[in-house]
């Protein structure tokens, strides 16, 4: 298996779109095979899980069932798209994997580390990112940032600046804890800076 497995992570609006592309761009350029993804979603029926979960609705979406809807669309992801893909020697690179669950679900929502652990043994079966790229800002930037985009909130997006901030917390503390695979990337920097960091980190991977 010679291809790598990459995943972007971070807090609405912390510019992983805007950088997914630099991404993109600097490994094509360097001749790797790449498959470019996104969680929730990456197959047709991850797309229509990404809708249930994202779309704003009335209906109050119980925790667990949020949980459980985000590694349902994950297994056909790893299935369907991930695992194949890096069989076959490709690079695979992720917009969000499942240090977002244990962000979301666990820091913002309040389900345990452990329990989201259990379900990441069952359904990934040891199938971990090569690198991460946690790019991390303050919650207000982050906030103004959605904002100046002038679209419709998610149902994410609706939450409040205490839930980010658990999100964010969250993140810098599974970045401590596996430095070697989460890359803390300043977000709050230009854009240009950000490449040049991102850059260096692919040239040594
Ligand atoms: N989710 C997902 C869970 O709860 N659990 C899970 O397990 C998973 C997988 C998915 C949602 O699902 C949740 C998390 C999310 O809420 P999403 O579309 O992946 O949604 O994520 P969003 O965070 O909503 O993505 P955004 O598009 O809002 O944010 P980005 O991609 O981080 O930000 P981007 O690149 O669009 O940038 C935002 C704006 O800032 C500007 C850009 O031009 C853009 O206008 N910008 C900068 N400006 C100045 N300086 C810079 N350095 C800039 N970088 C970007």
């Amino acid at each position: 298996m010679n291809g790598k497995f990459i995943t972007i992570e971070g807090i609405e609006g912390a510019g992983k779109s805007t950088q997914l592309t630099f991404i993109k761009n600097y490994l094509t350029a360097q001749g790797k095979e790449l498959v470019v993804t996104r969680e929730p979603g990456g197959t047709v029926l991850g797309e229509q899980i990404r809708s249930l979960l994202l779309t704003p609705s009335d209906i109050a979406m119980a925790v667990d069932t949020e949980l459980l809807l985000m590694f349902a669309a994950r297994a056909q992801h790893v299935a369907q798209v991930i695992k194949p893909a890096l069989d076959a020697g490709k690079w695979v690179i992720s917009d969000r994997f499942t240090d977002a669950t244990f962000a979301y679900q666990g820091g913002g929502r309040g389900i345990s580390q452990q329990r989201i652990e259990q379900l990441a043994q069952w359904t990934l079966n040891g199938l971990e990112p090569d690198l991460t790229f946690l790019f991390d800002l303050p919650v207000e930037l982050g906030q103004q940032r959605v904002l100046s985009r002038n679209q419709g909130k998610d149902r994410f997006e609706q939450e409040e600046v205490d839930f980010f901030q658990k999100i964010r917390d969250c993140y810098l503390q599974r970045a401590k804890h596996q430095p070697s695979r989460i890359k803390v990337i300043d977000s709050s920097r230009s854009i240009s800076d950000i490449e040049q960091q991102l850059s260096a980190i692919l040239d040594s991977i």
